[in-house]
């Protein structure tokens, strides 16, 4: 599954807070390709190759959690992901649709 997602990043590994400066909101292209969760920085071309900076942002999805952050109303959309050593992103999806289809994708793999 791929799509532009905006991530906030609340807590770092061991779910330390992330630290102010850091806590931004940014917009990526999002490839869920097997346990590892892509995310692609800038202009969006469909052969793009991933820079060095975006292997850095991957996310590995394996034991971790998705779900609606019903607690966070700034933005609509929104889901937590909640990793397997306690990182914890925000992520907002285009759409309510978007949205479901990305925790039930990172859910069920
Ligand atoms: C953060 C940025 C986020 C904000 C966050 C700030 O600043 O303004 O948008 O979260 O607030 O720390 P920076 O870009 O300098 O890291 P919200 O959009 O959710 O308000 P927070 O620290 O209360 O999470």
């Amino acid at each position: 599954k791929n799509g532009f997602l905006v991530r906030k990043v609340v807590a770092d590994s061991d779910g330390k807070r992330t630290p102010r400066g850091k806590r931004g909101w940014k917009t990526f292209y999002a490839i869920l390709k097997g346990l590892i969760l892509y995310l692609q920085k800038g202009e969006y071309r469909p052969d793009k190759q991933l820079s060095d900076e975006d292997l850095k942002n991957a996310v590995s999805i394996h034991h971790s959690l998705a779900m609606k952050a019903s607690d966070y109303s700034k933005r609509p959309n929104v889901f937590y992901l909640r990793t397997a050593d306690w990182r914890v992103y925000l992520f907002q999806a285009p759409n309510a649709e978007q949205m479901q289809s990305w925790i039930t994708r990172i859910n069920t793999v």
